[in-house]
This record gives structure tokens, C-alpha cells and sequence, in this order.
């Protein structure tokens, strides 16, 4: 068994369940004949190892209880958007929403983070119907959902695959040189933005 115990089996059911409510609020957006509300969705149930990782990392017992109480991101979604505008169309489905409650919003568009790294992350409390850790059934379940748009996602990827790469000769030019293309492409992003409202505005379409 790993650090998530029984639940090894349920988290996957978790992530299901949340990947199906959110492409239902995406369908009834499209249903009102509203443009879709993100690109694309993915999602993980974060390994084992990895979770392991965070605990030691953060000081917390190697346990299921702090995997799954103490970590908030056992299961992750990433919902990853054309326009900055469709990232707060979803967080006000995500905020409507029955089966979900969010308790933590970090808001890194607003104050990207100093690598230039941008998205908005939120922790829901989601209602789902198996048993969870305190014996509650319907069980409360927490998942991370990272909302980005294209041009975040595309630059949080490749820096996290070059994070990965030591051995690197001049790591604070990479750095830079990272930080300067975040930038650019945030500035894109307004730009994208502006030209959508501009053809919106001229078909008579809000936003
Ligand atoms: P993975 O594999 O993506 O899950 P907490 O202290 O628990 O509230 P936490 O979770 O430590 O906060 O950090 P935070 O800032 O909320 O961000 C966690 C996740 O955001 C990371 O997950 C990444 O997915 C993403 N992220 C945050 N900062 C960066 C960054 O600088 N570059 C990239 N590429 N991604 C980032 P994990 O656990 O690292 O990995």
C-alpha cells in the first residue's frame, strides 16, 4: 500500500468525478450558447512518490491523513483557457457550483511569481459520494485546479521540464531569459484579449 492507504483506489474515482463536473459546466455554458469555457482539461492523482516528497519536504508525517488533509493536491485538474476572461468565467462556475466549495485562491496572474510563472490556483472542498478520511459519506475531498491560459501553460511546461536539467553552465541567464518570455507572453495574452473584445464588440457579442 502507499501513503494514500485505501484510498489508492478511490482518489482516481475523485478525479473522474471532478474531470466530468467540469466538462458538464463547460457543455451548459456551450448549451447557452456561450463560447466554451476553457481548451483543454488534465488531470493527475499525484504519485505517491512525489506526495511522499511534499510531506518530508513541509515537515508533515508520512501519512495518509497529511496526504490527504494537510496537502491539498492529491488530485490536481489543470483547466487550461484560450482568454484571461475564460479563466474568471470558470472560477464563477467553480464559485456557483453545488458540489464544490473553494477554500483557497492563489492568484498568480495577478502577482506572477518571481520566475514569471503564471496561473490561478484554487482548492475546492468537493462533495463526492464515498467515504472520506473523518467516515463522512458523502465525503469531503480536496482538489487543486489550476486555471491557465494557453500561453501560461505552454511556459510553465517547458520550464518545468528545464528545472529539471542540472548541470546547467549560466543558470541565472536561463533564468532571465525565462522570466523575459513570461513577460512577453503575458503581454500577449492582453493583446489576445483586446483583439477578442474588439471582435465581440463588433458583432455585438459581450466580452
Ligand atoms: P505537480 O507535479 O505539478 O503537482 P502550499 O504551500 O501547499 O499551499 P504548494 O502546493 O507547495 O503550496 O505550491 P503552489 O505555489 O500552490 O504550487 C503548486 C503547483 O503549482 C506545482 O505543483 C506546479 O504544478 C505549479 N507551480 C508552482 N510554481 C511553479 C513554477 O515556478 N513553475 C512551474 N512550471 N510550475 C509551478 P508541484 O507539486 O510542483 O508539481
Amino acid at each position: 500500500m502507499t501513503i494514500y492507504g485505501p484510498y489508492d483506489e478511490i482518489l482516481p474515482e475523485i478525479l473522474s468525478l471532478t474531470t466530468e463536473r467540469i466538462k458538464q459546466l463547460n457543455q451548459q455554458a456551450v448549451y447557452n450558447k456561450q463560447p466554451k469555457l476553457y481548451e483543454h482539461l488534465i488531470a493527475r492523482v499525484k504519485t505517491p512518490e512525489s506526495m511522499t516528497e511534499k510531506c518530508e519536504r513541509k515537515g508533515y508525517p508520512v501519512s495518509t491523513e497529511s496526504a490527504l488533509r494537510k496537502c491539498r493536491d492529491a488530485v490536481g485538474v489543470r483547466i487550461v483557457c484560450n482568454f484571461i476572461s475564460d479563466i474568471n468565467r470558470c472560477l464563477e462556475q467553480l464559485r456557483q457550483a453545488d458540489w464544490c466549495q473553494i477554500i483557497k485562491e492563489k492568484d498568480y496572474i495577478t502577482n506572477a511569481k518571481p520566475n514569471g510563472y503564471r496561473s490561478y490556483h484554487v482548492i475546492i472542498d468537493e462533495t463526492a459520494p464515498y467515504r472520506d478520511i473523518d467516515g463522512n459519506q458523502p465525503g469531503h475531498f480536496y482538489v487543486e485546479i489550476q486555471l491557465r491560459t494557453i500561453a501560461m501553460d505552454s511556459w510553465a511546461s517547458l520550464e518545468h521540464e528545464m528545472k529539471y536539467k542540472h548541470n546547467i553552465a549560466n543558470p541565472e541567464r536561463i533564468g532571465r531569459e525565462l522570466k523575459r518570455c513570461a513577460d512577453q507572453l503575458a503581454s500577449c495574452d492582453v493583446q489576445m484579449q483586446t483583439i477578442r473584445q474588439l471582435i465581440n464588440s463588433s458583432a455585438g457579442e459581450d466580452d
